[in-house]
């Protein structure tokens, strides 16, 4: 089984600024995590990131073959009517992960466009939202690959 993880714009800077909001760990550090995850669930990984939102609807449009997508939209998150049609679009469980809880920050923050076309959406426990969200992202695509719900 393969799960596509996407990260969104300004996270390739993690780790080197805003800490306090962020932490510490860069995306390399989480991608390192993440794919010693996916070896233990026995599955396979490919992480992605793109500061383009065109980029990013053209990685859900070609995801045909992944059981299912992680993505971190990041900023789109909360403007990107593109991003929420291309998920809609293709017929595969989407994850929406976050770092921080979106609903704990400002106000233009709490709308998440991506979250009505996704499965369901993590916010708010760090790097580890990640992990949680490959595990639902398995747990989802077994399921849906049983026939089971
Ligand atoms: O909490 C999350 O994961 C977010 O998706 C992160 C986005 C933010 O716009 C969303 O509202 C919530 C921002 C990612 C930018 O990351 C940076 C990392 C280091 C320094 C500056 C930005």
């Amino acid at each position: 089984m393969k799960i596509l993880i996407i990260n969104g714009p300004n996270l390739n800077l993690l780790g080197t600024r805003e800490a306090d909001i962020y932490g510490t760990k860069t995306l390399d550090d989480i991608s390192a995590s993440l794919r010693s995850l996916a070896g233990e669930l026995d599955v396979e990984v490919d992480i992605r990131q793109s500061n383009h939102e065109g980029e990013i609807v053209d990685m859900i449009q070609n995801a045909r073959g992944y059981a299912a997508i992680v993505i971190n939209p990041a900023a789109y998150t909360h403007t990107s009517v593109a991003i929420r049609d291309a998920i809609a679009a293709v017929n595969i469980p989407a994850i929406e992960v976050h770092l921080s809880n979106i609903y704990r920050r400002e106000e233009f923050r709490h709308k998440s466009l991506i979250a009505p076309v996704a499965h369901g959406q993590i916010s708010g426990f760090g790097p580890d939202s990640y992990g949680l969200g490959l595990r639902a992202a398995v747990s989802v695509a077994t399921h849906a690959e049983k026939g089971t719900s």
